[in-house]
């Protein structure tokens, strides 16, 4: 019997709801598969404790999280401290620290859920470098206040950082449809932009199997919405791909549902898997939160483990309520609280 440890760290807002939710679910798929179990430690980190300490986790937090086999995250974000603040001090903190560089975005239409296009097909998976790029942190400001004021945010594009993602997408391509685009604004930004395009194409070579298309990012915006069934995996800087990632899950019906991974491939430290969406204080404490994008999350979680059956079965459960058309939260359309979906998915799992 395999045991894991999974570091649980629900965060802000809705994370607090919709993560204690994915943990139920998962304890669930464990005790139906059967070969595995998990034992999950939760950390209470986040805004709450940046208020009473002035960090958003202890200084010896990644030393803590360090032997856990993987971290399930739910969000970060406040209403009365800066969002830069949160996202440096906890998510970004953990994403840059364990090298997590691959930044994985699936999007879909699951079985049930038509989607704002009310047509096409979307089936994607995006791949976000997850580093450096416009996260890099470098940059700072001068003459504060007066009208001189000047503010640098430097995008930081190496060799390594753009050949090691641009790998990790083409041999995804190589797992699914076999079409990779590689999304830049090569035409405005003259350096890191061409250098990536550059390592597209060299990298390309080792994959001839493998169709490319490049394109730039605001016309990858238009062909989401107008062509979303000639997109497989996409590539992307760290903002572009998380501007575009959102814009996907969205179209897939609900950014409630997106989930991603946050990959170290090398496997040298803990990955950390989380739903796309924020801590969404306008519907925190309603018990409205969407817990599908948590449950997807979990579905990759255990995949990164190896347990690919209970992946399936999770997701097969996940589709198998969608396609009956709900129970669905307000976002979807429907009347149902959290728990309603997670019970839900717990007896489709028996299915
Ligand atoms: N669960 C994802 C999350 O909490 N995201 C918060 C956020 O503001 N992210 C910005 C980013 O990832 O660039």
């Amino acid at each position: 019997m395999t045991h894991y440890r999974i570091a649980v760290i629900p965060g802000d807002g809705i994370g607090k709801e919709v993560i204690p939710a994915g943990i139920e679910v998962l304890q669930a798929v464990a005790a139906r598969e059967g070969g595995f179990t998990f034992e999950s430690e939760t950390f209470d980190w986040g805004s709450d404790l940046y208020r009473a300490t002035g960090r958003m986790m202890p200084e010896d937090g990644l030393e803590t999280l360090r032997p856990f086999d993987a971290i399930y995250f739910g969000a970060v974000g406040d209403t009365d401290i800066p969002d830069h603040v949160t996202l440096w001090g906890l998510r970004l903190n953990i994403c840059q620290s364990f090298d997590q560089y691959a930044n994985v975005r699936p999007a879909r239409l699951l079985p049930g859920i038509e989607g704002p296009l009310r047509r096409g097909h979307l089936d994607c998976v995006i791949v976000r470098e997850n580093s450096e790029g416009e996260y890099a942190g470098q940059g700072g400001r001068s003459h504060r206040g007066l009208p001189e004021e000047v503010a640098t945010e430097v995008s930081i594009f190496t060799r390594r950082g753009v050949e090691r993602i641009m790998r990790y997408a083409f041999d995804l391509a190589m797992t699914r449809c076999k079409h990779l685009t590689v999304v830049t604004k090569s035409n405005a930004q003259r350096h890191g932009m061409v250098l990536w395009d550059e390592i597209a194409r060299e990298v390309g070579r080792d994959y001839p199997g493998v169709e490319v298309r490049f394109e730039l990012v605001d016309a990858m915006t238009t062909t989401f919405v107008l062509k979303p069934e000639s997109i497989d995996v996409v590539v992307a800087t760290n903002l572009h791909a998380d501007i575009l990632s959102d814009l996907a899950s969205a179209l897939s019906g609900s950014l409630g549902i997106g989930p991603t991974a946050n990959l170290d491939p090398e496997r040298r430290f803990p990955s950390m898997f989380e739903p796309i969406h924020g801590s969404a204080f306008d519907i925190m404490g309603k018990g409205i939160a969407n817990p599908l994008g948590s449950f997807w999350t979990g579905a990759l979680l255990l995949e990164h483990l190896g347990e690919a059956g209970a992946a399936a079965r999770l997701m097969r459960a996940i589709e198998r309520v969608t396609a009956a058309g709900g129970p669905f939260t307000p976002d979807l359309g429907g009347k149902a609280t959290t728990g309603d979906v997670t019970q839900a998915v717990i007896s489709a799992l028996q299915a």
